[in-house]
């Protein structure tokens, strides 16, 4: 009998100590009247300031498509940028309610970090760039061997950089910096023959060199870095929010829903379109989030489709004009694949 009492009170302990870390994310945010943003501290087409001061960039629209859907107003947010280094205890600690920062989702930072990732908004992988001046001939980075190579730390980066060089029995010289900033100037100024991250960062760290035409990102992809929003563990509802503003986002350029024509759509006959809109009668849809029943109206004109997204950001509509590629919808032969909202 005794034990039976000390396992249902340590049982009541646990239930308490869960609710206490769970206690609404969604409701802390609709308090402050804000939603607090962790991003990069200046990654062209991800998240920087343009020259407004103003937060622009793909992670920047997440952000953004998050606050329209809580408040329908993808301007109340704000941004906290944050190094390689800093996202995480930032996330820890609270300091912001999500992080939406070209991050790779792992097995650690989903586990011993006690993250959950929401999605994949960015299928990347780890590449090399080179001065094609300074070292004429290298086309691979399998001639890289010897070389000097700039990396941030606290990045799966750095992980993979020191795997791939042990794979294929060659040597290298680590040139580690804790700043974006002095990686890439340590780079541009010559300091080391290669510069490596995702290859995303690659091409948006390019336009910020002295003269991007001289450089060169070498073929090879060396790791998966699936990217994606991460919030704190123990909180289901504001971790379902965040997943499915990714997922709303992929359905609305599946259905051709846009910025545009979204008030139009409204009205569409289709049962999937108003379904996804709030249009159908006694829909709990958005209200099922915790949200309002037209939660993907407020998403799309905030920010617009994935499509729209990626295009503005990083794609043809952008100085990075990098190609949909793996990122394309899962019907035009790409990865992206959002479950329905039914
Ligand atoms: N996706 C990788 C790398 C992310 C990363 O932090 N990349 C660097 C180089 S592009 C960066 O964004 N640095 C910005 C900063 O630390 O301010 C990860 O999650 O570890």
């Amino acid at each position: 009998m005794k034990k039976i009492l000390i396992g249902l009170l340590a049982a009541a302990a646990v239930g308490s100590a869960v609710s206490a870390a769970s206690a609404g994310t969604l409701d802390d945010v609709k308090k402050k009247g804000f939603l607090q943003c962790g991003v990069n501290t200046g990654l062209p087409g991800f998240a920087a300031p343009n020259d407004k001061g103003e937060w622009t960039g793909f992670d920047v629209d997440y952000c953004r498509a998050v606050a329209a859907a809580v408040f329908g107003d993808g301007t109340k947010v704000k941004f906290t940028p944050l190094s390689a280094k800093d996202r995480f205890t930032a996330l820890q600690s609270g300091e912001i309610d999500v992080l939406i920062r070209n991050t790779t989702w792992t097995i650690s930072r989903d586990t011993a970090l006690g993250f959950n990732f929401t999605g994949i908004n960015y299928f990347d992988g780890q590449g090399f760039m080179i001065n094609a001046k300074k070292l004429p001939g290298v086309n691979s980075a399998l001639q890289l061997s010897g070389a000097s190579v700039c990396v941030q730390s606290g990045t799966t980066t750095e992980l993979n950089l020191a795997d791939y060089f042990k794979a294929n029995k060659m040597e290298y010289n680590p040139v580690v910096f804790e700043k974006l900033e002095e990686t890439n100037s340590a780079y541009d100024s010559g300091r080391c023959d290669v510069l490596t991250t995702d290859q995303s960062g690659l091409y948006a760290t390019r336009l910020t060199l002295a003269a991007p035409d001289d450089h060169v990102v070498l073929p090879e992809i060396i790791s998966k870095e699936p990217l994606g929003p991460a919030v704190r563990q123990g909180d289901d509802q504001w971790f379902d929010i965040v997943k499915w503003v990714h997922f709303a986002l992929l359905n609305a350029e599946e259905l051709g829903i846009t910025q545009a024509n979204v008030e139009e759509m409204k009205k569409s006959d289709n049962p999937e379109v108003k379904r996804v809109l709030g249009e159908e009668a006694d829909t709990k849809i958005g209200t099922d989030l915790g949200l309002t029943n037209d939660w993907v109206v407020r998403i799309v004109k905030a920010v617009g489709n994935y499509g729209e997204i990626f295009e503005r950001n990083v794609g043809q509509g952008s100085p990075l004009k990098i190609a949909r590629g793996i990122n394309a919808q899962w019907s035009k032969g790409g990865l992206q694949y959002a479950p329905p909202i039914r």
